[in-house]
């Protein structure tokens, strides 16, 4: 893996120069959630010039929300970054950028790093689970990940759960990301950022966490279901949060057997989106 990349999520945004699939320099800020299209292209130029980047250089591009095949970009949970509407994203970045430049959504990104790199490997149908700002995932079957035309598939945080009631930023009611994400278990918790929920031992976010890891458990059983997973790696500030994976695991295994996906922890940590990006197939032709 060789060249620049870019993760822009619901909470943060980073960049990396990579190099022989390596991370030589990397940056990170908060995300302007509230930004429009042309301040986030902004915001990215500014970090790419930070690494030295150079118009035509190879750059991979993944961000939260769906990126379609003709590269535009919507956001599906309009919460979540409400000025991204549908943005032409990939002729926008390669009028600014160069020819060499792919789009794919975040978890997309990361699920084809951890399948060929990381956590993945060697597991013909595998899914990675992001437990961030949102939830998201990518599904890779025989090596190859899921993809389709209006870039939806892998959204799995949209998939209703019987522990939801509430409507999410998709429009949706009883999602799984309207359970079980960052913002949902700070909101639960009564805590200022999810974060905080997992620092501080009330009841209340036991039960936040909980509720999360419960309606995550039942995610990967549903996956399980569709997909004949034989494995699904955990990825996200909350997924990799210490205590997390044991907690979807043991909700897990009240699931009948054939339901009981063995779940791992992501082994590219917070890189895995910066290094799928550069791997996207959806490719910078
Ligand atoms: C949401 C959705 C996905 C994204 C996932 C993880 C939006 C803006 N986001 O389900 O596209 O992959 O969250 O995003 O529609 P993150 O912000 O938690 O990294």
């Amino acid at each position: 893996i060789e060249g620049f990349s870019v993760d822009l999520g619901g909470t943060k945004t980073a960049a990396a120069r990579i190099a022989n699939g390596r991370i030589e320099a990397r940056l990170q800020s908060p995300t302007e959630a509230q930004a429009d299209f042309e301040a986030q292209l902004d915001a990215l130029s500014a970090f790419l010039a930070e690494l030295g980047f150079r118009k035509g250089d190879r750059l991979g591009v993944a961000v939260a929300g769906r990126v379609d095949a003709a590269g535009r970009w919507g956001a599906v949970n309009a919460g979540t970054l409400p000025g991204i509407r549908g943005e032409p994203l990939l002729d926008r970045l390669r009028g600014r950028f160069g020819a060499r430049v792919s789009a794919i959504n975040d978890a997309a990104a990361a699920a084809l790093a951890e399948a060929r790199l990381g956590a993945g490997v060697g597991a013909d149908h595998f899914a990675y689970l992001t437990v961030s700002t949102g939830v998201g995932g990518g599904i890779v079957l025989d090596g190859k990940l899921l993809q389709s035309r209006n870039g939806m598939a892998g959204h799995v945080g949209f998939i209703s759960t019987f522990l939801g009631r509430d409507r999410c930023g998709s429009g949706r009611v009883g999602t799984v990301e309207s359970v079980a994400s960052g913002r949902t278990i700070a909101a639960m918790a009564g805590t200022p950022d999810a974060r905080a929920a997992f620092a501080s031992d009330t009841d209340r976010s036991h039960a936040a966490i909980d509720r999360s890891a419960a309606a995550v458990a039942g995610l990967c059983a549903d996956l399980t279901a569709i997909f004949g997973l034989d494995r699904i790696a955990m990825g996200g500030s909350i997924g990799l949060a210490g205590g997390y994976l044991a907690r979807v695991t043991a909700r897990l295994s009240d699931e009948p057997p054939l339901f009981r996906v063995p779940v791992v922890s992501a082994t590219l940590g917070h890189d895995s989106a910066l290094l799928g990006a550069l791997l996207s197939e959806r490719a910078a032709s």
